[in-house]
């Protein structure tokens, strides 16, 4: 699968997916996540799960992530001319990319900015906890140095890792991602449902954006909406789709017609 992936660029067997971020305050999409789709010939299409694990033990997560980054740029730019309000694209970025690059990552990512004209607040970094756990000094002040150049950044599958609590007033995140797995349970058990109401609470006090993952009833929707929280993302709304029904569904929810 390795030696496979490793062609898989050059092969195109590789898609950029996207799959939008919906305001509850404007009901509009805006903002979305890039996801990276593998199609093998004759094997068909290979789940993220599978096949991003493999990139992660080699280094071939660092070029696919690099790949990935200049489709997303690419995309972002493409869609944020067409509209007045930002659309915000998040990336996901594996911790073993910005290891490999130490304090050379912003610069990387300024330079994909450059190349592909996109302006840095069309773009969010999803980092998970684990990144944040290792605390590495170098990993902190590149993250810095990116907000500081106008990108913001997000804490993927909050909740899940070993949260401890205080990264979220040091560390400079503008955005906490709720895991899916709390989200699927709000609704059946009130105990999860308290707990996600405590972390709208602190994300609301700390200033920080709130998405939740993974919403699929509708019935969660409203009670996320209600309990303060700013946008949803999930099949309740819409799978991860190629770029081209992406910018047709920008289109659509920006003429009320979605
Ligand atoms: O860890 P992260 O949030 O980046 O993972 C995103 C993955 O979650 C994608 O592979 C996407 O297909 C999947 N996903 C997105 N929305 C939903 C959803 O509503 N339900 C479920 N079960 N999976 C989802
Ligand atoms: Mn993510």
């Amino acid at each position: 699968m390795e030696v496979a992936l490793r062609r898989a660029i050059e092969r195109g067997e590789l898609e950029a997916h996207f799959q939008p971020k919906v305001s509850f305050s404007s009901k509009k999409i805006v903002g979305s996540e890039a996801l990276l789709r593998w199609t093998r010939p004759d094997v068909g299409l290979i789940p993220p799960n599978i096949f991003i694990p493999v990139a992660e033990e080699s280094d071939l997560i660092i070029d696919l992530s690099v790949w990935m980054f200049r489709q997303a740029c690419a995309a972002a730019c493409e869609w944020n001319s067409e509209i007045d309000t930002v659309h915000k694209v998040s990336i996901n970025v594996s911790s073993k990319l910005f290891k490999f690059y130490g304090n050379d990552f912003p610069r990387i990512v300024m330079r994909i900015l450059e190349e592909t004209n996109c302006s840095p607040e069309w773009i969010e970094i999803e980092i998970t906890e684990s990144l944040l756990l290792d605390y590495e000094p170098s990993t902190i002040s590149a993250l810095e140095e990116l907000r500081s150049a106008g990108l913001t950044i997000a804490i993927d599958d909050f909740g899940t890792g070993y949260s401890a609590l205080g990264y979220l007033a040091r560390l400079p995140i503008d955005t906490v991602k709720i895991d899916r797995s709390f989200i699927q349970k709000i609704t059946s058990d009130n105990r999860h449902a308290e707990l996600v109401r405590a972390m709208l609470s602190i994300a609301r006090c700390l200033d920080q954006n709130v998405v939740a993952e993974g919403v699929e009833k509708i019935e969660e929707a409203i009670f996320l909406e209600k309990n303060g929280c700013d946008m949803a993302q999930g099949y309740l709304y819409s799978k991860p789709v190629p770029k081209i029904d992406m910018k047709l569904m920008i289109a659509a929810s920006f003429h009320d017609l979605y």
